[in-house]
């Protein structure tokens, strides 16, 4: 299911205030990043970092919002921006955003929804409220195995909202309330004037224009969820963002789950989840130096990239000129920005003159690998088996190196 696009004007004007990102549908606004050179630096620039969105951007007051505290807290509250802002602390996190759905075009077959190249990621600095400051303040239960709902405040009367339970856990370790975005007042795109950023964990979880967070024993789901007040809150956190092997309908929707990392989920948990949840990222890692299809006229060349990962950081990227037959280390390079900011690295390389397929593969600290290729559907992998990412049907999470190669023609 694509999305149509509703209204032409609107490419026009989201070109002209992005113009370093690719518009794939302009209403609602959904734009990557337009060359994979945006993201040679640690940090993306903020209007460079890719939009995803389901419903049309609210034009939110700031001085009017307010967030509402919910569920199993000592006192219900609404906080406005300017208590979010002053009466709390600030912290700050550098954060390598993925989209569940970055990488879908290499599915092949065509998986659902929009055909995102490789450019639906980011790194910025989020700047805002710990969350966790805000449940102590009004003595919310924080015990592990609680969840938090984060409920965005966009959609119309008559759409799903875009609601994501997140484990406790996650939350009173590093989840904010962010308002800012590289220091500059977030866009509304981007969930102007307050988004949860939950670092290291697949975009879909980072609510944008969060109207309510409530505290709760269950994550989103059952009668309660698929119509309060009319709305359903549970799409986009029991049936979005799910690994659906082709042979597989509707994955059943879970109250709760013990294993967060979606890597695990994909091994350990399957019997018990079937359908991982798109939770933390898995590693991966593009060649941005040099461009895909030049011609290097060199004897020496810089080769040189960035990898990221989710809640385990990059450990080492490993560079290959052959297609993935022979691997070589390559140098990590640039300061440490923290778990969640992306790595730079570099090798230097002495290439033969001809034709040269470059794949990158980085590994992270619990020794996950990236996998070569996306499995034929005909497999019914539900995760990483065999050199294989498992394709699925809404084309999640595509971390093989093979799609991400590039190829360059060395000179005599
Ligand atoms: N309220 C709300 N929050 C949302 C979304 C949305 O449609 N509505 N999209 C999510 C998805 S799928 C992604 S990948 C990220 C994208 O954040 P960005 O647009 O700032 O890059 O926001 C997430 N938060
Ligand atoms: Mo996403």
């Amino acid at each position: 299911m694509g999305f149509e696009e509703l209204n032409p004007k609107a490419r026009t004007a989201l070109t002209q205030r992005y113009p370093g990102l690719d518009v794939l549908v302009s209403d609602p606004a959904n734009a990557q990043t337009a060359s994979r050179a945006n993201l040679t630096s640690h940090l993306t620039p903020r209007d460079e970092h890719y939009i995803r969105t389901h419903h049309r951007t609210p034009d939110i007051d700031a001085d009017e919002w307010v967030v509402s505290v919910t569920g199993l807290v000592e006192c219900e509250a609404e906080i406005g921006m300017t208590e979010l802002r002053c009466d709390f602390p600030t912290e700050s996190v550098i954060h390598m955003m993925e989209c569940s759905g970055n990488s879908r075009a290499y599915f092949d077959p065509e998986a659902e929804g929009d055909q995102w190249g490789d450019g639906a990621i980011g790194s910025a600095v989020w700047t805002g409220t710990p969350v966790r400051a805000v449940l102590d303040e009004y003595g919310a239960a924080a015990d592990e195995g609680l969840w938090l709902s984060a409920m965005g405040g966009e959609a119309p009367p008559d759409k799903d909202v875009f609601c994501r339970s997140i484990p406790m856990s996650k939350i009173v370790d590093d989840c904010l309330l962010a308002y800012e975005m590289n220091g500059s007042p977030m866009t509304r795109e981007h969930g102007y004037p307050v988004r949860l950023i939950v670092p290291g964990w697949f975009g879909n979880n980072s609510v944008k224009w969060v109207k309510e967070v409530r505290v709760m024993e269950e994550m989103v789901h059952g009668e309660e969820w698929t119509d309060r007040d009319g709305q359903d809150y549970t799409e986009y956190q029991q049936s979005s963002y799910r690994i659906i092997p082709v042979q597989d309908d509707e994955p059943t929707h879970h109250a709760s789950v013990d294993v967060f990392s979606t890597y695990d989920q994909f091994t350990e948990a399957v019997e018990e989840v079937r359908n991982a949840y798109l939770f933390d990222q898995l590693v991966k890692s593009l060649i941005i130096a040099p461009a895909d299809n030049t011609t290097l006229s060199t004897s020496t060349v810089e080769l040189a990239g960035i990898a990221w990962s989710g809640e385990e950081r990059v450990k080492g990227v490993e560079i290959s000129t052959d297609g993935g037959d022979s691997w070589h280390d390559t140098e990590l390079v640039g300061p440490d920005l923290g778990p969640y900011a992306p790595t730079k690295f570099r090798h230097v390389w002495k290439p033969d003159p001809g034709e040269h397929t470059l794949c990158s593969r980085a590994t992270d600290e619990a020794e996950r690998t990236q996998p070569a290729t996306v499995s034929d559907p005909e497999q019914e992998l539900r995760g990483i088996e065999n050199d294989q990412y498992p394709w699925n049907k809404k084309g999640y999470g595509n971390n093989a190196y093979l799609p991400h190669a590039i190829t360059v023609e060395v000179d005599e």
